[in-house]
């Protein structure tokens, strides 16, 4: 009887686990190229940002990666890793254009440091070379993917609940679905166009 026991509790626990760690599993349609999936700021719910920066690179006249995914409140060091100045700015945030900023011009080598306290999409641009182009996604939440090469996408660690998510892909409309997660899954298919 106590091993019994024993084996109940551990099977209980073993499914509380389960059920903790959700995940949102789905697949963005009418694109090409990456999108971001993220689920949208949870009323009355604020998250630490990570402590560690991110990077992004200019790197061969390429913002490298071309879209970085971070949480709201991170920084993100600016690396130019070419022979050639570079600049970055960004006309917006989210599309609000009060957010524009020009942290300027800077050689080889060198890092300049940004605290995105906004969220929504940095379309980074570079004055010296306007073919230049990438994007910072500041999201609100620590619950993000990006999708693969198929569009499909898995975001991990998300706790039972009811949520909206949102897919962002730079040459589209972004579009939101209320998605719930229950039992340790939820789902959510989109279809994008411009
Ligand atoms: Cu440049």
């Amino acid at each position: 009887m106590k091993g019994n026991s024993l084996a109940v509790i551990l099977v209980v626990a073993l499914l509380s686990v389960a059920a903790a760690a959700g995940t949102i599993t789905g697949k963005v349609s009418g694109v090409s190229g990456k999108s971001v999936v993220y689920v949208d700021t949870i009323p009355g719910k604020t998250f630490p940002a990570p402590a560690k920066p991110f990077l992004m690179d200019q790197k061969g006249l390429l913002f490298q990666p071309h879209i970085l995914v971070v949480p709201v409140g991170s920084t993100v060091e600016f690396l130019n890793s070419d022979a050639v100045q570079h600049n970055v700015y960004w006309p917006s945030v989210g599309g609000n254009k009060k957010f524009t900023h020009n942290l300027g011009t800077w050689p080889k080598g060198e890092k300049r440091p940004f605290k995105f306290d906004q969220p929504g999409a940095v379309p980074l641009l570079c004055n010296v070379h306007p073919e230049m182009s990438g994007y910072i996604v500041v999201v609100p939440t620590p619950y993000y993917a990006e999708t693969d090469a198929s569009g499909e996408f898995k975001i991990e660690n998300v706790p039972d609940g009811s949520y909206t998510v949102v897919a962002w892909h730079e040459g589209a409309k972004p579009q939101s679905k209320p998605v719930t997660v229950a039992g340790g899954s939820g789902k959510a298919d989109f279809a994008l166009s411009k």
